[in-house]
């Protein structure tokens, strides 16, 4: 699948074409090579140069604007090496990237609106969680602390029922769960909503990888564009992809387009994800879900199959990008 604006260097997309250029062009020359890396590693000093650029600030702060910034020169350095090369499927750090990064421990940076309503229901919910988990907390340590056996030796002599306490730690409880469960089932069947979709994805689980049908749109052949998306193996990756997250034939989205993905398998139960665009589906062999996504911005959005499906579940990850419509309608005219 050519990605035409991975070898255009225009202005407006500044670091971020470039070095998606330049790591294209740098994956372009290690595939001909086949994989050698003495070979890739001698092919270009710029694409050398930009790559360690890449490998020294991916590490230091994925989506970083100031990391990337300060390595945009060199990636400016390599794009004329990337011009006019015809790239397969190349990427990197630089790609404005959505992905799990090791000891993260919140959320990816929501691209869609059900992802930002998702995250405030989760700091909605942690309100309450924090103040239960502070007022429980202390109710048992004060227990601990004011009935130990050596202070009270018989503590509970003279404890009776309290029929106002137990009102109040009955009924208080209940209150919380319908100010979390209301937003909670709101949020639900908003997300549930599949609402008039400018364009449809077929996405189906294979073991190991999946495989895409835009229904749209026909491809020169008069066809279905449809295409498999395997992952890059460790052994083919450049510097600055991502291990085990990395597919040589990407999803390609519109931006602010109401998109519906239709998910299924071929043969076992796989699990469409995708976490910044809040995307998270089963594929059943023999029936279809579907779910709704608008993605709110340009950028590279990586997930996973989440769904234990076989020896190499953990192989076959899930790449979105999402363009601008002019450039969707490009490469959808080269397909
Ligand atoms: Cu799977």
């Amino acid at each position: 699948m050519t990605r035409p604006w991975a070898d255009s260097s225009s202005a407006a997309q500044g670091s971020s074409s470039a070095a998606q250029g330049s790591s294209s062009a740098a994956q372009g020359s290690s595939s001909a090579a086949q994989g050698s890396s003495s070979a890739a590693q001698g092919s270009s000093s710029a694409a050398q140069g930009s790559s360690s650029a890449a490998q020294g600030s991916s590490s230091a702060a994925q989506g970083s604007s100031s990391a990337a910034q300060g390595s945009s020169s060199a990636a400016q350095g390599s794009s004329s090496a990337a011009q006019g090369s015809d790239s397969v499927a190349g990427s990197g750090i630089f790609d404005n990237c959505d992905a799990p990064r090791a000891w993260g421990l919140y959320f990816q940076d929501s691209a869609s609106p059900q992802m930002e309503a998702l995250v405030e229901l989760h700091n909605n919910i942690m309100f309450y969680l924090v103040i239960i988990l502070f007022g429980v907390g202390w109710i048992l340590l004060s227990i601990i602390r004011n009935y130990v056996s050596s202070n009270n030796p018989i503590s509970n002599k003279y404890l009776n029922h309290g029929t106002f306490i137990e009102l109040v730690w009955t009924i208080t409880p209940a209150i919380i769960l319908i100010l979390i469960a209301f937003p909670s089932f709101k949020l639900l069947y908003l997300m549930d909503e599949v609402t008039d979709p400018s364009m449809s994805i077929v996405a189906e689980g294979h073991q190991w990888y999946w495989s895409y049908q835009y229904p749209d749109f026909l491809d020169s052949n008069d066809e279905f564009i449809e295409f498999d998306s395997y992952i890059v193996p460790e052994s083919d990756l450049e510097d600055g992809s991502l291990r085990m997250l990395e597919v040589d034939n990407r999803v390609i989205l519109p931006e602010l387009t109401h998109v519906r993905f239709i998910i299924t398998a071929a043969d076992v139960i796989h699990s469409f994800a995708v976490p910044a665009l809040a995307i998270k589906c089963d594929a059943y062999p023999g029936r279809l879900n579907q779910v709704s996504v608008l993605v709110n911005r340009e950028g590279t959005f990586y997930g996973q199959c989440s769904e234990i499906c076989g020896i190499l579940h953990s192989s076959m990850p899930i790449v979105v990008e999402s363009v601008s419509i002019e450039k969707f309608l490009t490469w959808l005219s080269m397909q």
